[in-house]
C-alpha cells in the first residue's frame, strides 16, 4: 500500500493525526529495564506501541538515537520498524540528503533496506538531491521547511527577493511535488509560519509537525493552520511527551493516557 492510502485508512481508522516519535534515550528511559532484560530498547518500543497502536496514525523514528547505539541500533530500528502494524505509518527521520548520486543510495536505505514509507530529507542541496527520494513515487518525502528549533531563523529566515527563505522553500516543495509524493516538514512552535506555509503549498501537501509537547507548541494554532480544508493532511509529532510520561513499571500506560489526551486535544480543534 502507498503512503497516501495508508494515511488516508489510518486516519479514519484511529480517528487520529497523532504520531508519536520512538526517540529512544537511556537517559530518560525506565532503569528497570536495563536491569532486567537483555533488549531494552526494543523491549521498550513494543511495548510503547502496544499501547498506542490504536491512538495513532504513524511512528516516528528518529535515525540519530539508533545511530548513537552502533551496529545493535541499527538492528533496534529494523527490529522496530518490524514489530510496528502494518496499517501504521513508518516514518524515518534522519533529515538526509547530499549530492544525487548519493542521495540515491540514502534513498535505497530508508526506502528500501528500512523499508519506511515517509522520510525527511533537507533540501539545501536543491533538486537533484531531492529527486531520487521522489523517484519512489508509492513513498512520501518529507522536506524541512521551517524547523522547530528556536535558531531556524538563522538561515529560514534570510530574506530572498524579500520573502524569507521557508517560503521560497514551500514554493519549490510545490513545484517538485510533480508525482504528489513530497510533503513537508514545519514546526508547531511557528504558528504564524504554519498558517503561509500551508496556503502556499494547498491541501493536498502533506505536512509533518513536530514541537508539540516538550518544544511547547501550541495544539490549537496547529490544528488550525497545518491541517488543509478537511482537517487532515498533517501528521502531529510528539515524542518525549509521550514516550517517556512516566519511568515506572507501568510506563506504557502512562504514554497511553498522555497520546489519549494529545489525540482528544487534536480531535477537539478538527
Ligand atoms: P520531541 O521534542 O521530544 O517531541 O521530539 C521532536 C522530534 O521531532 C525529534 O525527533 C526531532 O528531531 C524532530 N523534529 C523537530 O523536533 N523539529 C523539526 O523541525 C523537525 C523534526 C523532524 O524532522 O521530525
Amino acid at each position: 500500500m502507498n503512503f497516501k492510502e495508508k494515511l488516508e485508512r489510518i486516519v479514519p481508522k484511529n480517528n487520529s493525526l497523532l504520531c508519536v516519535g520512538l526517540d529512544i534515550d537511556k537517559d530518560r528511559m525506565p532503569k528497570h529495564l536495563f536491569q532486567n532484560s537483555k533488549t531494552p530498547y526494543l523491549d521498550f518500543n513494543k511495548e510503547i506501541i502496544d499501547a498506542t497502536k490504536d491512538i495513532v496514525c504513524a511512528y516516528k523514528l528518529n535515525m540519530a538515537f539508533y545511530e548513537v547505539l552502533g551496529k545493535k541500533g541499527i538492528d533496534i530500528l529494523e527490529k522496530t520498524i518490524e514489530y510496528i502494524p502494518t496499517d501504521i505509518v513508518v516514518i524515518i527521520d534522519g533529515k538526509r540528503n547530499d549530492i544525487g548520486n548519493t542521495a540515491r543510495k540514502y534513498a535505497q536505505s530508508l526506502f528500501e533496506t528500512f523499508n519506511a514509507d515517509a522520510v525527511t530529507i533537507n533540501p539545501y542541496l536543491g533538486k537533484d538531491g531531492i529527486v531520487p527520494f521522489l523517484e519512489y513515487k508509492n513513498k512520501c518525502s518529507f522536506i524541512l521547511c521551517r524547523t522547530s528549533n528556536p535558531s531556524a531563523i538563522d538561515i529560514q529566515d534570510v530574506k530572498i527577493s524579500s520573502k524569507p527563505l521557508y517560503e521560497l522553500v514551500a514554493k519549490k516543495i510545490r513545484e517538485w511535488n510533480t508525482f504528489g509524493n513530497c510533503g513537508a516538514v514545519v514546526g508547531a512552535t511557528y504558528p504564524a509560519e504554519l498558517k503561509i506555509i500551508r496556503e502556499i503549498l494547498g491541501d493536498e501537501i502533506p505536512m509533518l509537525i513536530p514541537g508539540i509537547g516538550a518544544q511547547g507548541g501550541d495544539v490549537e494554532k496547529t490544528i488550525k493552520y497545518g491541517t488543509n480544508k478537511n482537517k487532515e493532511n498533517a501528521i502531529i509529532n510528539s515524542s518525549r511527551g509521550i514516550i517517556y510520561a512516566d519511568t515506572k513499571n507501568d510506563f506504557s500506560k502512562a504514554s497511553r493516557n498522555e497520546a489519549i489526551i494529545l489525540k482528544n486535544k487534536i480531535n477537539k480543534y478538527r
